[in-house]
């Protein structure tokens, strides 16, 4: 560090000649993320909290207001009327407190010391840092060919020393919602632990259903469903980082509870001590200038859009993986190798990711991608085609 101040305009220049390198989504050539450029709102909201601190809530009593006003919202979304939980920085840190709860209840209530965890292949990779921190034995479910659990063998998985079981509601690769309903009653017959990775999905599955789109349950009105992720920051349209960890039952925090005895809360069942403020205010404000038709809206052009891309991908002789039943597609070319045609892709300045399992490109279509986006990116994709 220099010894001498720099002046605002100076260090404004430095990092304007950066963030000019960063791709912006509004130029809409962000094909393979689940983030998005947020309402302005929240963006407005989160700069008018930016120094509240939620990891001492006694001196921030009014946010902590907002938070748990924002938590109650969010359980609107989930079937829950009283949950339990805190805005946090995204879904990985909300699947870490998940798996912490799991491991500690059993822990404490049912004297399991080797905590395994059944988690399908399609989990988000999160959930081999919470084995890792949390010392999980990870057994995985098994996988039906559409990609989802086997629900018939997963009691098969389940030992004495079993903490919990994941489902997930709009997997990171293809978007797809596990037989939830089925799951839940295995985990509640079983007395086991079931946490709902729903942190794409938990922001879109509710409002499509509202507009009579047919999807099984997958939430808090399932009995055995114990907790879930949800993002703010992914199809909440929130400020990053924004995600949110719900329970159904207080117990669950109380679990992970450690003495903070010099703050103006005594109790701290948090993963991280000071915390932004300013993510619980954001997505609060953004859930509220949104409301449910908002979002239905939204939802809904998310779908119409990822139809259009469907249509025109089969049109020209390209394979899709799956049927989306997300804003999420996947597919692949019969004779052009996945690596070459995103290599392809990124020529033409395109950003797709590509999955894994199976190996396909991968579409995310986020609001920053307009039809007119969808159509460029086709005739990119017709003339890749046609010129192999
Ligand atoms: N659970 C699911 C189902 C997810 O898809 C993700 C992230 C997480 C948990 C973890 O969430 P955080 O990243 O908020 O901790 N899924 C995306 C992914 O890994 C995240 C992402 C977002 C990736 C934007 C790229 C990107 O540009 O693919």
């Amino acid at each position: 560090m220099d010894n001498k101040p720099k002046s605002r305009e100076e260090i404004f220049k430095i990092l304007d000649k950066y963030q000019e390198k960063d791709m912006n989504y509004s130029e809409g050539r962000i094909l393979g993320s689940m983030c998005t450029e947020s309402e302005s709102i929240a963006q407005s909201v989160f700069y008018k909290f930016i120094n509240s601190n939620l990891g001492d809530p006694g001196l921030f009593k009014g946010t902590k207001i907002i938070e748990d006003h924002a938590i109650k919202l969010i359980g609107s979304l989930l079937s829950i009327d009283n949950p339990y939980g805190h805005i946090v920085t995204g879904g990985t840190e909300a699947n870490l407190m998940a798996m912490r709860a799991a491991r500690n209840y059993a822990r404490k209530y049912k004297n399991i010391n080797n905590s395994e965890i059944i988690i399908p292949k399609s989990a988000h990779f999160s959930f081999k840092k919470a084995a890792d921190i949390f010392g999980l034995k990870i057994v995985e479910a098994d996988m039906r060919e559409d990609y989802k659990i086997d629900v018939s063998s997963l009691e098969s998985k389940i030992t004495k020393n079993t903490v919990a079981i994941v489902a997930i509601a709009g997997t990171t690769e293809l978007g797809l919602v596990d037989s939830i309903d089925k799951i839940s009653e295995i985990a509640k017959r079983n007395n086991i632990y079931l946490h709902v990775d729903a942190a794409f999905g938990g922001f879109i599955i509710p409002f499509l259903k509202d507009a009579g789109y047919d999807f099984p349950e997958f939430d808090f009105s399932l009995e055995g469903v114990c907790s879930m992720t949800i993002d703010p920051h992914k199809m909440g349209l929130s400020t990053i980082p924004s995600g949110c960890i719900l329970f159904r039952d207080k117990k669950y925090l109380d679990v992970m509870v450690v003495e903070s005895p010099y703050l103006t809360k005594k109790k701290q069942s948090t993963i991280v001590g000071t915390r932004n403020g300013a993510s619980a205010a954001a997505t609060y404000a953004v859930m509220e200038y949104m409301g449910r038709e908002g979002y239905t809206k939204f939802a809904l052009e998310a779908m119409e859009k990822t139809n259009t891309l469907k249509e025109g991908l089969l049109k020209m002789g390209y394979e899709i993986v799956t049927e989306p039943e997300l804003n999420i597609i996947a597919f692949t070319h019969p004779n052009i190798d996945v690596n070459h045609l995103a290599y392809l892709l990124e020529e033409k300045n395109w950003r797709v990711s590509i999955s894994a399992y199976p190996k396909a490109i991968r579409i995310v279509i986020m609001r920053h991608v307009t039809l007119d986006n969808i159509k460029e990116f086709l005739a990119d994709l017709k003339c890749i085609a046609d010129n192999f």
